[in-house]
């Protein structure tokens, strides 16, 4: 169930979207455009967003904002009771959008089994407390069974909030909240590594890469991929671009930085604020640096097939992320998966992308030293072919191992086990 990402002109067009996404055991939760502002544009993404990617000063605490929140996460709590569920369902609630259905869920079901998972990062006790409604919401997920992250920190960040915020105090990794225990727990998501294997060997992706490669010829080509967001360190990448063009003038001409940017919430002022400032930069740096035969920065604001996308992580020598905040980093996955013939690619990786935790083999930068990410990418432009393939094959066998069904049979199989475990120690 979820909000199919577009507002249906009538109920026509409602009733042929619900239908065609029933085809796929689909149920769309159709959102006006007035929730979609305060609840989605609003709390979600002015208040919540940018507090757990610990960019304070970018958060809007506007109570008309919270009132939409707590208007669609009941509307969605609505919907999902409407589906006849069972005790012996299990429910995965996903994502910051959702943080009070637990609570709402669990109000009306004291025997649902529920699990909460958190795709981007949960901040220190500190910064989470700023939000005006952070009782509510942390009272909402308190009503999950089983609480779970990308990464290890995040779980005694959260624990700390209850403890400093609710007075709540944490045993080992759970937390009592009324008659309940709640498990807060790490479980590190992966990415289908085979679908993104199986594409690099398509004749129909590495005919797309080769064009690639006969458009950058010899050139390095450094790749970098993100949706429009402050948390992905653009700004920062672009600066160290141009630090690299201005210190080493040797590699003009050499490299090219191909940089796809998905568009993303840019009805929201900062957004659109940052796609300005990228566009400013690029031209810039393409102004000043470039020549007659030579581009430094491709650039495109648009989102791709995935052909497309498989296509540019072959043909890339480098991937760039930069990430200021990122619960994981799916991306990085993806190239190190595209790289699994040749194992030729360099992996630039912030440390604060929960991957980095991860993947070792990587040359991890703080995207906030400009010096340091500039020095990484001249770095992995030299790196001898044999230390390349060494470090990405090791890259390739935790992305492989660590997959996507790996994380789903974890935190399922866990989800039933906290369940167990709570319905022996009420029997007792
Ligand atoms: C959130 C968290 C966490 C991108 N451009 C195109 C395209 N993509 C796909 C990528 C990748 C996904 O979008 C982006 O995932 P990320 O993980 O990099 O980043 P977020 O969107 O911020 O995701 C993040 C994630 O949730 C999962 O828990 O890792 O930390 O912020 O899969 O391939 N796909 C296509 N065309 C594009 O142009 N087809």
């Amino acid at each position: 169930m979820g909000w199919p990402g577009y507002i249906p002109e009538d109920e026509n067009e409602e009733q042929l979207i619900r239908m065609e996404l029933a085809k796929m055991n689909l149920i769309p939760v159709f959102l006006t455009a007035e929730d979609l502002e305060g609840y989605y544009e609003g709390f979600s993404n002015k208040v919540l967003w940018p507090i757990c990617h610990y960019r304070l000063s970018y958060a809007v605490f506007e109570k008309s904002y919270w009132l939409a929140y707590q208007k669609v996460n009941q509307y969605f709590c609505n919907i999902v009771l409407k589906q006849n569920i069972t005790s012996k369902d299990e429910l995965r609630v996903h994502d910051y959008q959702l943080m009070l259905l637990p609570q709402l869920l669990r109000q009306q079901r004291s025997d649902l089994t529920i699990g909460y998972f958190q795709h981007i990062p949960f901040p220190t006790d500190e910064i989470f407390r700023c939000i005006p409604w952070r009782n509510e919401l942390l009272k909402g997920l308190l009503s999950a069974d089983l609480i779970a992250f990308h990464t290890y920190h995040n779980a005694p960040n959260f624990l700390n909030s209850c403890l400093n915020i609710l007075g709540l105090s944490p045993k080992n990794n759970s937390v009592r909240c009324r008659d309940r225990c709640v498990h807060v727990e790490v479980f590190p998501m992966g990415i289908d590594f085979d679908k993104f294997k199986a594409l690099s060997c398509s004749e129909v992706v590495l005919a797309k890469a080769e064009v690639l490669k006969d458009q950058y010829q010899k050139r390095k080509l450094i790749l970098s991929i993100d949706r429009l967001d402050s948390s992905k360190g653009i700004l920062e990448r672009l600066s160290a671009y141009e630090s690299l063009l201005q210190q080493y003038p040797e590699l003009r001409n050499k490299v090219v930085l191909y940089m796809l940017v998905v568009p993303s919430r840019d009805t929201v002022t900062q957004y659109k604020l940052l796609r300005g400032e990228i566009d400013r930069m690029v031209g810039h740096i393409n102004a000043v640096y470039g020549s007659d035969d030579w581009t430094p920065i491709t650039y495109f604001y648009n989102s791709l097939p995935v052909e497309d996308l498989s296509a540019l992580y072959i043909a890339a020598d480098i991937c760039l992320v930069t990430s200021l905040r990122d619960g994981m980093n799916l991306v990085c996955k993806e190239y190190i998966a595209s790289k699994a013939q040749d194992y030729n690619g360099v992996l630039i990786l912030s440390e604060f992308a929960g991957a980095a935790k991860q993947l070792s083999e990587t040359i991890q930068i703080n995207p906030n030293a400009i010096e340091d990410i500039m020095q990484a990418m001249h770095f992995a432009i030299y790196m001898p072919k044999l230390e390349r393939q060494q470090r990405m094959r090791s890259n390739v066998s935790m992305v492989k191992k660590f997959n996507i069904s790996h994380w789903a049979k974890l935190f399922f199989a866990r989800l039933h086990e906290v369940k167990r475990e709570q319905e022996a120690s009420a029997s007792r």
